[in-house]
């Protein structure tokens, strides 16, 4: 058993991934119903990511799923109902029809902000959010998931850069699915592990086996802990598999056969019942217990979304342009006064001397110095700022002797100025 979980939590990271399982089998069900409008997605074989991650999370935390982590919104406290009425497109839905799949947040009681389908600029928001907190001094952190496919974006670089850069209390979760759409990641990514992709932006990161409820957890504690503590942001890659096609539409018969049936038989909620039921945290009849509260819950909660209307004919004009104070009710909530935050006082004084500039090693050897403004160049950065000679390898000391001098003779004076 690890050592950070009691027997409860256990239980629970095994409720919130049958949960999941669910959840999604019920709204396969209603898509072959032709009840869900758009597309649906799955995280088959990916519970343990979603579930996990999302649970080493505070209640004050704030996260942003992508449409695989229906798991992270059921353990912050989204209903069922709520993914079954938002996927139908219901009038009772978050978005009340207005948008589908798991597109809907709640800003002010779950801390949940909605999915944006662009790959990636959920990274730069959530940075944003994180540092929101802590200006605010709530230490909070927040978090969000990426693909292998989306961490080739620009804005993962930029997302994660500006997340190094502000040191903000961020925890991104890379699941490494093996595909995006079609594409294996081998074929867009020439790195065996991508949470090598951290170390760019001098972030840590972590690797762990994406299938593995405990394991998973234990590094997004560790991660999430750190993120709070002021160590800046976490990168973890999951190491994982699409068990199903990118959605519904995609029988995904470009997957090798081998592939699919090595995961196959390391299912992350078979794998979590072997480990429960060899602590002694779960048997027969507590498993059973557990079937019968998931059934019983998704019966009402299928229900009451079936019965949900569709939205009147005539609210399909409303909500498309913001109309300001009857769109929405979202101010800017300055907590510190207003001119605390605010120029002249946020001003940041301009410095236009770098110490230190230059003075490395640039790649093609030697020193690359540049002066700003009226730094005096000294003659030892003036000498390295020129060109090597560059002399055929069997020339004589004739021309050698040449080269150098032609290259002391451009170096007079020089200043390099920005
Ligand atoms: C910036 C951007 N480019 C392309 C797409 C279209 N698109 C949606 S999902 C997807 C594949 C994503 O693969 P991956 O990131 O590995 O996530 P997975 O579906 O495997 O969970 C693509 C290309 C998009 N939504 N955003
Ligand atoms: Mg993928």
């Amino acid at each position: 058993m690890n050592k950070e979980l009691t027997r409860k939590q256990h239980l629970d990271l095994y409720y919130y991934m049958r949960l999941t399982r669910a959840v999604e089998d019920t709204m396969t069900k209603l898509f072959r119903q032709n009840k869900i409008v758009g597309g649906l997605y799955s995280s088959l074989g990916q519970e343990a990511v979603s579930v996990a991650t999302a649970y080493a999370l505070e209640k004050k935390d704030w996260l942003a799923p992508m449409v695989r982590n229906i798991g992270a919104l059921l353990v912050k406290g989204v209903p069922p109902r709520d993914v079954f009425m938002q996927h139908m497109a219901k009038y009772d839905s978050p978005t009340k029809g207005k948008d589908g799949t798991s597109h809907f947040g709640d800003l002010d009681n779950l801390h949940i902000v909605s999915p944006i389908s662009m790959l990636g600029d959920l990274i730069p928001v959530m940075t944003g959010v994180a540092m929101g907190g802590r200006y605010l001094g709530q230490k909070i952190v927040t978090m969000t998931w990426i693909g292998d496919g989306g961490s080739s974006t620009g804005v993962f670089h930029e997302g994660l850069n500006f997340a190094a850069v502000q040191k903000a209390p961020f925890v991104l979760i890379l699941e490494n699915n093996l595909w995006a759409y079609s594409t294996p990641v081998k074929r867009q990514v020439p790195l065996q592990n991508l949470a090598d992709r951290a170390k760019a932006y001098g972030i840590s990161n972590y690797i762990v086996d994406g299938n593995d409820a405990v394991a998973v957890y234990s590094v997004a504690k560790e991660a999430v802990d750190r993120a709070r503590a002021g160590d800046g942001p976490i990168l973890i890659e999951a190491k994982t598999f699409r068990r199903l096609g990118h959605a519904q539409h995609d029988p995904a018969e470009y997957v090798p056969k081998e592939m699919r049936a090595y995961w196959e038989a390391r299912d992350p909620i078979l794998l979590y019942e072997k480990f429960l039921a060899a602590e002694k945290l779960l048997d027969a009849k507590g498993k059973k217990e557990i079937d019968d509260k998931i059934d019983a819950l998704l019966a009402t909660e299928r229900e009451f979304a079936e019965n949900s209307p569709m939205p009147p004919p005539a609210f399909a004009d409303t909500g498309v342009y913001c109309t300001g104070d009857d769109c929405h009710k979202i101010r800017p909530n300055w907590v510190r006064p207003i001119s605390e935050v605010t120029p002249p006082r946020s001003s940041v004084a301009p410095v236009w001397t770098v110490e230190g500039f230059g003075q490395g090693k640039s790649s093609s050897s030697g020193n690359a110095p540049i002066h700003f403004g009226d730094t005096p160049a000294t003659e030892e950065a003036t000498r390295d700022a020129q060109p090597l000679p560059r002399v055929p390898p069997k020339a004589g000391a004739k021309k050698l002797a040449k080269a150098a001098g032609a290259a002391s003779k451009s170096a007079a004076g020089r200043k390099v100025r920005r």
